[in-house]
């Protein structure tokens, strides 16, 4: 089962400005393809039919375990969206009854974001068009599902890279600097994987593309502080559940460091939070009723 903890993995800047045309790039990273939506429902799917789970554990935790992380990164995804869409300041005038979204025509390829979702996330790639479950890769074959997994992983990397050089956004980029980082530990733990399963060296063929985590200025500041050397365990520290990863995620880092698996999850950064747009009626045209409302729910729940 899952619990939820009402945090981001990191803290997520807010652009200053809306900046909708990069939230339509960061789209392709959730609903696309090699997007986070993809990572986590073929790791989940291949954790929910994984066979021998018992003689396989390493294995097993392990892909296990990353399906969680990648729940976290399809919410970070989503942050970036919703951070890069409204910007700082709340938008428009509602009392105007002009076209207070005219300039979307002109500014935002992804009409949809606009009609269909509350100026947020959406389960889509760049385009609009939704994710399916197509993605999903799941053979049971362990080493087929390895390797696409290390495919997988690194498609996304590539992905990764090219939103990167779409946007100057300094949000869109802190967030990718640490997808990038993430990313590149899921990669290279497949890789380890395969190695301890087949004898090849997988790792020799890391990164793709080739570039290093260290040339993305945004991923340096997550580096410093041992981001890329860490599996986390994302369950009470308490549990013992996947600690059995530790067999595979172990050994050190080509830039010298040990590998580690970290009891529990990272301490996490505040979730951001957006006034409402009247105009596009979220929550409501007029909030104050339903404000009020859930004010009385509040100082029930306090006690
Ligand atoms: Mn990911």
């Amino acid at each position: 089962m899952f619990l939820r903890i009402d945090k981001l993995q990191i803290d997520m800047p807010v652009p200053k400005n809306p900046d909708p045309k990069a939230a339509a790039a960061v789209q392709e990273l959730m609903g696309g393809r090699f997007g986070e939506m993809s990572t986590l429902m073929n790791y989940m799917f291949q954790s929910y039919n994984f066979r021998n789970k018992e003689k396989l554990r390493p294995y097993y935790a392990l892909i296990s375990n990353i399906a969680t992380e990648e729940l976290g990164h399809v919410e970070l995804i989503a942050a970036a969206v919703n951070g890069c869409m409204y910007g700082q300041e709340p938008q428009g005038d509602m009392t105007k009854g002009d076209a207070s979204f005219a300039h979307v025509l002109n500014t935002f390829p992804n009409l949809h974001s606009h009609i269909a979702f509350p100026h947020g996330a959406m389960p889509s790639n760049s385009m609009g068009q939704p994710w399916t479950g197509d993605y999903v890769f799941n053979s049971g074959n362990l080493v087929l599902d390895l390797l696409h997994n290390f495919f997988l992983e690194n498609g996304a990397r590539t992905h990764k890279l090219r939103v990167y050089q779409m946007t100057d956004n300094p949000a869109a980029r802190q967030m990718l600097g640490y997808l990038f980082t993430r990313g590149g530990v899921h990669a290279r733990a497949y890789a380890l994987a395969l190695e301890k399963l087949t004898g090849v060296q997988m790792a020799k063929m890391l990164p793709i593309p080739a570039v290093d985590d260290i040339e993305l200025p945004e991923s340096r500041k997550y580096m410093e502080e041992g981001w890329h050397r860490r599996l986390y365990r994302f369950t009470p520290k308490d549990s013992k559940d996947y600690m059995e990863m530790a067999g595979i995620w172990n050994g050190q880092h080509p830039d010298g460091g040990d590998l580690e698996v970290v009891d529990g999850p990272p301490q996490g950064g505040d979730m951001n939070d957006y006034e409402g747009i009247s105009e596009a009626f979220t929550p409501e045209y007029k909030p104050e009723e339903i404000f009020e409302m859930a004010t009385k729910l509040y100082e029930k729940a306090k006690g």
